[in-house]
């Protein structure tokens, strides 16, 4: 029996990878190290209520034929498997994985602890406004860029790619979120809140042609500041570098920005420069494994220890005001209160 603490994450196995590995070789029938679209066909067919076909072509690199290759389809079932494992189980009870491994279906999955050393998947939510380039920079992780047309897509893209940092090979997955809180005039502290739970670092992105788009990276960096209960590491980025700079609206520019709240300048990325998204991927694969090299200021105090010192200030303030009126009512004839 399989059952992980709500806090964990769950990866796969070696067992389960090497099931894996096994299935996509059995399917790959010309050896090309590529599922073709029959041989994809093939495999999904014998499991007819998943509809992954599509999907994974969206989510994984692909070779220069648009077919799923070994690492890719190892990557979606890394996907998967972190978003939410019984997915991958019931997918490996149709394959017959009980059958081949020992051990159960509870052996092609592990828990890890959501900060533990073992971890190898690491999720980072992609924010910023309307058309600032999110998809594009999800998109390019696993060379899709291309596929981004229509100006700010509605779709909220997820990409997943092994990469490799401080001499261990992870995998990013790049999660994209279409909140922009220009376009919402309530509280938006909640809704940033739950859009980053279970994530390990969050990208801010802002198109540097754009006027009003620091504003929107800004207003999502204030709500993370005042709900997020845990430490989360942030990345600001410039997009859109190949167009002409223009000044940001607000009282801060983004580097003085970033540097008011102890964060490094932003990262900037545009499509004619692949090498730059290869660079802020780098970036975001280290700071997943070390928090601290990208933790704002605020960001280093957890909310409850916030709470806490706003309750003594409240505290405090209260006691002077007390004092205070206490004395005045002595001055002025404390013969009605006897103290
Ligand atoms: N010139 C230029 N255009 C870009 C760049 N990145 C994205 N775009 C374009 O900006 C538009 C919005 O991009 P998209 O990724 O959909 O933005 P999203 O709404 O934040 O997801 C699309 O037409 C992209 O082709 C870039 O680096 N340079
Ligand atoms: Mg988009």
């Amino acid at each position: 029996m399989f059952n992980p603490l709500p806090e964990s994450t769950v990866e796969l196995s070696e067992s389960g990878t090497r099931f894996l590995t096994d299935l996509f070789n059995r399917y790959d029938k010309d050896g090309d190290q590529a599922l073709s679209p029959t041989e994809q066909e093939d495999l999904f067919s014998i499991c007819p209520e998943f509809m992954w076909d599509d999907l994974i072509s969206h989510t994984v690199d692909t070779n220069n034929k648009g077919w799923v290759t070994l690492e890719g389809f190892l990557a979606f079932w890394t996907l998967q498997t972190n978003l939410d494992y019984t997915c991958t189980t019931s997918f490996l009870a149709h394959v017959g994985y009980s059958v081949i491994e020992k051990g159960g279906l509870a052996s092609a999955v592990r828990e890890v602890q959501p900060r533990g050393h073992e971890k190898s998947v690491f999720r980072c939510r992609v924010m910023g406004g309307r058309g600032c380039g999110k998809t594009t920079f999800c998109r390019s992780l696993i060379s899709k860029m291309k596929d981004v047309t229509k100006d700010g897509d509605e779709d909220e893209v997820i990409c997943i790619k092994s990469v490799t940092s401080a001499n261990r090979r992870i995998y990013l997955v790049l999660h994209e979120s279409s909140y922009d809180p220009l376009e919402h005039f309530d509280d938006n502290t909640l809704v940033v809140g739950s859009l980053l739970e279970g994530y390990d670092v969050v990208c801010l992105l802002f198109d540097s042609s754009e006027r009003a788009s620091f504003q929107s990276a800004v207003q999502l960096f204030n709500a993370i500041d005042s709900t997020i209960s845990e430490v989360i590491p942030c990345v600001f980025i410039a997009t859109k570098t190949d167009l002409p700079t223009v000044e940001q609206v607000g009282e801060l520019q983004p580097n003085e920005f970033c540097h008011d709240v102890d964060l490094p300048p932003p990262l900037s990325v545009c499509l004619p420069l692949p090498d730059s998204y290869t660079q802020a991927y780098a970036r975001l694969a280290a700071v997943s494994l070390d928090p601290s090299q990208n933790l704002p200021s605020s960001f280093r105090i957890p909310r409850w220890l916030k709470m806490a010192s706003l309750g003594v200030l409240v505290t405090a303030g209260l006691g002077s005001l007390l004092v205070f009126l206490l004395v005045r009512m002595r001055r002025s004839g404390g013969n009605r209160f006897s103290l």
